[in-house]
């Protein structure tokens, strides 16, 4: 009840940041993007993680409203970066199904893309597995809306849902992001060990990209790698961190 009061106000109070976590090329060691990553710091209880207010602003609606500032936010930024002149990199924002659901998501979309300048082609949106199994119908009309902009969608959490691949194939969808479960067994659990070499495959052979999660070690990372993982995420490279860190980390980068 204390966080649901709380988060109210939150916005309103500018109690939101956005963190980043860059997402590395695994052949080239280049960073082509950054997961947003948003983060609450209220006053009376510091910072509260998103497993705990996310589920609940999902619930209340509130998710609506602070996904459009996720939204902006991450596209100003990215924007402004560009403008400062750092490499171009994408930034994938997680986006919730009561998002998907409101009938002006589209539109939202392209008046934020207008309002801020980005090209479309900057921007990832990343869904759950288990989302679009549920309503793959109506979420399938918006996905194809989406791609027709040049918005790229991903899709988040992979392996962890109850689609098929088969049923994810008639979404315009360009790339799995392999839950991070999976990744962090690799070399512990010969079943996930199966899975992740087999997700790789399958999306493979599905022209689709492949993002590994949650990647610690270079055990993990040399895995993927020979494997053919395409991209690669996790503490290994980098935790999230805020925008004005991750500017100088793009700075470097150049
Ligand atoms: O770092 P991490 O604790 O940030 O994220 C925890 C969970 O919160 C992740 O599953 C992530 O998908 C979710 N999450 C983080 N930021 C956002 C956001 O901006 N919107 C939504 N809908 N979920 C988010
Ligand atoms: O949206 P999604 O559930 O994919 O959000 C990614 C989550 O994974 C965030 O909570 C982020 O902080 C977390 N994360 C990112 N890299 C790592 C990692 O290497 N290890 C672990 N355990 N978590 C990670
Ligand atoms: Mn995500
Ligand atoms: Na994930």
């Amino acid at each position: 009840f204390v966080i649901e009061n709380l988060l109210k106000d939150a916005l309103a109070r500018d109690e939101f940041s956005l963190y980043y976590q860059p997402i590395i090329n695994m052949k080239t060691g280049k960073m082509m993007g950054a997961e947003s990553l948003l983060r609450w710091k209220t006053e009376k209880l510091g910072f509260i993680p998103p497993d705990k207010f996310i589920p609940i602003a999902e619930r209340n609606g509130l998710i609506v409203p602070l996904g459009e500032w996720v939204l902006k936010t991450a596209c100003r930024q990215n924007k402004q970066w560009q403008e400062t002149g750092y490499m171009p990199i994408y930034l994938a924002v997680n986006i919730s199904v009561r998002q998907l659901e409101q009938k002006d998501f589209i539109n939202r979309i392209e008046n934020i893309l207008n309002e801020t300048g980005l090209d479309p082609k900057y921007l990832e949106l990343e869904i759950t597995e288990s989302i679009s199994a549920e309503n793959i119908h109506n979420i399938g009309n918006a996905f194809k809306k989406l791609n027709d902009l040049g918005v790229t969608l991903s899709i988040d959490d992979f392996g962890t849902g109850y689609s098929s691949l088969g049923q994810l194939k008639i979404l315009p969808i360009s790339k799995l992001k392999i839950d991070k479960i999976f990744v962090k067994d690799i070399h512990k659990e010969i079943n996930h060990t199966a899975i992740t070499a087999a997700i790789i495959a399958m999306a493979k052979r599905l022209n689709l990209e492949v993002v590994a999660e949650g990647i610690e070690t270079e055990d993990q990372l040399r895995f993927l790698q020979e494997n053919k993982c395409d991209m690669g995420q996790g503490y290994l490279f980098s935790k999230p961190i805020d925008a004005s860190r991750f500017a100088i980390f793009l700075q470097k980068k150049q």
